[in-house]
């Protein structure tokens, strides 16, 4: 990128951070530079060994807007969304923290799944709390990567991906959380979107890049979230995971994620259900894949349906990006 760090990578924080232990993404913070250019480059990048370890109980009685009842990181409404346990910070007793195996891929609530040996490795996910949809980027990475690794937000529009600034949507906060191995680096980037945006728009591709500045590095780590407004609801659209129903002998599809729970969703909704589409690939639009939806149902899955709602997409296309485009561009 032609832009270095305004500090050294062996610091845990920037060098101007005073008073409080946690590391505010403000962009004079990450770039002190004068130029303009520059100033605009580094306001979208996070330099991950400048974020400092923060406790999240402090947190929680402090700054940080949301609660986090087991202080393993993920706040109480981000586990209600991905279906980890908010009183457990390890509820499977494998040793690794829901947050580390969100952000490393393995199953929370199994104790034969564990993270699988890589050097990084980021999960990204949502949920919605008082109006605000908060982004959740959960960043692995092991020691030989500390101080190596970039994190970048942007939106994927019409197969570009248009990087974002940082603070340009919202007051982001940024910590760390002890790995199952001291050595490692867990970093947790929350970003607050507005509702509206997503209302306004219907859906909103948010993506999610993390960057291995070595030299003869591979391509980067992509995380591609896309956001959408259906029947008044803000839900998450995911891929099939493996864990889910078949419904009617076709596994391939996507779910719809609803990222708030409970009073908050109408009546009509099904608690622990899914709604679940079947979706066949029609074609690509640029970056993005073309789905067909061919049928719909709810399912079970500890979160929320409606019937009526899911039907509804039935003989719609949808159009996700590619990660794979994504990474490449
Ligand atoms: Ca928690
Ligand atoms: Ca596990």
């Amino acid at each position: 990128m032609g832009v270095e760090a305004p500090y050294g990578d062996d610091g845990d924080r920037p060098a101007d951070a005073t008073g409080s232990d946690m590391t505010m993404l403000h962009p004079l913070a990450l770039a002190r530079s004068t130029n303009t250019a520059a100033f605009c480059l580094c306001a979208s990048v996070l330099v991950l060994a400048a974020v400092a370890k923060e406790e999240p109980a402090v947190m929680a009685a402090g700054n940080r807007i949301a609660t986090d009842m087991d202080m393993d990181g993920l706040s109480d409404a981000h586990e209600l969304v991905f279906g980890t346990q908010p009183d457990s910070s390890d509820p499977d007793g494998d040793g690794y923290s829901d947050l580390e195996e969100y952000a490393r891929g393995s199953d929370p609530n199994d104790t034969a799944s564990i993270p699988t040996s890589a050097e990084y490795a980021m999960s990204l996910g949502a949920c919605q709390v008082d109006g605000k949809v908060r982004l959740l980027a959960a960043i692995y990475s092991d020691q030989s990567k500390i101080g190596l690794l970039r994190f970048e937000l942007g939106i994927v529009y019409q197969g570009q991906v248009l990087r974002i600034p940082l603070r340009s949507l919202g007051t982001p906060q940024a910590f760390r959380i002890q790995p199952s191995d001291p050595s490692d680096r867990l970093t947790v980037v929350e970003i607050p979107i507005p509702v509206a945006l997503v209302r306004r728009v219907g859906q909103v591709n948010f993506v999610t890049i993390l960057r291995d500045t070595s030299l003869g590095a591979s391509e980067p780590s992509v995380c591609i979230l896309p956001l959408v407004n259906f029947s008044g609801i803000t839900m998450a659209v995911e891929q099939t995971p493996a864990t889910l129903s078949v419904i009617g002998g076709r596994p391939a599809g996507i779910v719809y994620r609803p990222l708030a729970g409970g009073a908050q969703l109408p009546s009509s909704w099904n608690s622990g259900e899914i709604c679940f589409q079947q979706t066949s690939a029609v074609g690509m639009n640029g970056a993005s894949v073309v789905l067909e939806v061919e049928g719909a149902g709810c399912v079970p899955m500890d979160t929320y349906c409606s019937p009526t709602s899911c039907g509804a997409g039935v003989g719609r296309s949808i159009e996700l990006p590619d990660p794979a485009a994504v990474a490449g561009g």
